[in-house]
C-alpha cells in the first residue's frame, strides 16, 4: 500500500465512521480498506528510584515581624560643643548718666607760638581778597553789556578790555575813561604783542588805539596827552594822513599802526592800570 493509497483509505475510513454513525447502524458492504485499531496495553512495573535532584531557587521574602519588646533607656550623653552665634538682638534703653570723674593733671608747657610768619600771611591773603574784589566790581562795571565784550585780559601791569562796539574815536575814549581807564597805549613792543594777541584772539581785525595827533598834525601823542615813548609800530607808508583827515590810529591784527580817520567807527580796546583798579 502506498502513501497517497493509505490517505485516501484513511480519509474513507473516517467518513464512513462518520455516515455509520449518521447511519445509525446501517451495515456497510463494500470495503476497499482494512483498518487496524491500536490498542494501549496493560501498566508496567514502577522503575528504580532516581537520583536526588538539584536544590529549586529560593523562595520570596516573608513579611516584617512583629516590634520586639522595648529596650532599657541608655545613659545621658557628654554635652556638645557651643553652637553658631545667633544675630543681634535690639538695641537696649540708655543708662543713666554716670558720675563726673576726677580732675585730670595739669598738662606739659606748649611751644612758643610761631605767629609772626603767620601773621604775614593772612596779611597777604587779605591783600588778595581785597584786590580781587575791586576787580570783581571793576568787572561789573566794566561789562554793561557783556554780550558787546570780547574779552578781558592782564598783563603784569594792565588789563585790557576788548569792546565789540563799534564806536568814533571819541566815543570809544569816553567809554573807556566812564570805566576809570583810556583807550589802549602799547608803550613797548611786549604790550604792543599783547594787544595784537588780543585782538586776533578773539576774532578782530582792527581797534582803535589810543594815539592821535588832533592837537598837531604828524605830533602824535598817547590820549592821556602824555608825549609819545620811542616806541612805534607804523605800518610801511604810514602814517600818511590821507586825505589830510587822518588824525586817529588803529592797531591792526599783525601788531602794526595805521592813521585813520577819526569818524570811522569800529571795536576798541580799553586799558587800565592794575595798581588803580
Ligand atoms: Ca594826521
Ligand atoms: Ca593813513
Amino acid at each position: 500500500m502506498t502513501g497517497e493509497n493509505l490517505a485516501s483509505c484513511l480519509l474513507v475510513t473516517v467518513l464512513g465512521l462518520i455516515l455509520v454513525r449518521l447511519a445509525d447502524g446501517q451495515h456497510m458492504t463494500d470495503e476497499p480498506c482494512s483498518v487496524q485499531i491500536l490498542v494501549p496495553g496493560l501498566k508496567g512495573e514502577a522503575g528504580e528510584k532516581g537520583e536526588k535532584g538539584a536544590p529549586g531557587r529560593p523562595g520570596r521574602v516573608g513579611p516584617p515581624g512583629d516590634a520586639g519588646p522595648p529596650g532599657i533607656k541608655g545613659q545621658k550623653g557628654v554635652m556638645g560643643r557651643y553652637g553658631k552665634m545667633g544675630p543681634s538682638g535690639f538695641k537696649g534703653l540708655k543708662g543713666d548718666m554716670g558720675d563726673p570723674g576726677p580732675k585730670g593733671s595739669n598738662g606739659d608747657p606748649g611751644l612758643p607760638c610761631e605767629c609772626a610768619p603767620l601773621r604775614k600771611m593772612i596779611g597777604e591773603m587779605d591783600n588778595h581778597v581785597a584786590q580781587l574784589t575791586n576787580e570783581l566790581k571793576f568787572i561789573k562795571n566794566a561789562l554793561p553789556s557783556p554780550a558787546a565784550v570780547a574779552g578781558i585780559k592782564e598783563t603784569d601791569s594792565k588789563v585790557y578790555l576788548l569792546v565789540k562796539e563799534e564806536k568814533r574815536y571819541r566815543d570809544a575814549e569816553s567809554y573807556c575813561q566812564g570805566r576809570g581807564g583810556h583807550l589802549a597805549m602799547p608803550k613797548d613792543a611786549a604790550a604792543n604783542r599783547a594787544i595784537a594777541g588780543y585782538i586776533a584772539e578773539a576774532g578782530l581785525s582792527r581797534v582803535y588805539i589810543g594815539i592821535n595827533d588832533l592837537e598837531r598834525e604828524g605830533h602824535f601823542v598817547y590820549v592821556e596827552l602824555s608825549p609819545m615813548t620811542t616806541f612805534s609800530r607804523w605800518r610801511e607808508g604810514e602814517p600818511n594822513n590821507a586825505y589830510e583827515d587822518e588824525d586817529c590810529v588803529e592797531l591792526v591784527s599783525s601788531g602794526e599802526w595805521v592813521d585813520v580817520s577819526c569818524s570811522l567807527t569800529m571795536y576798541f580796546v580799553c586799558e587800565f592800570d592794575r595798581d588803580r583798579i
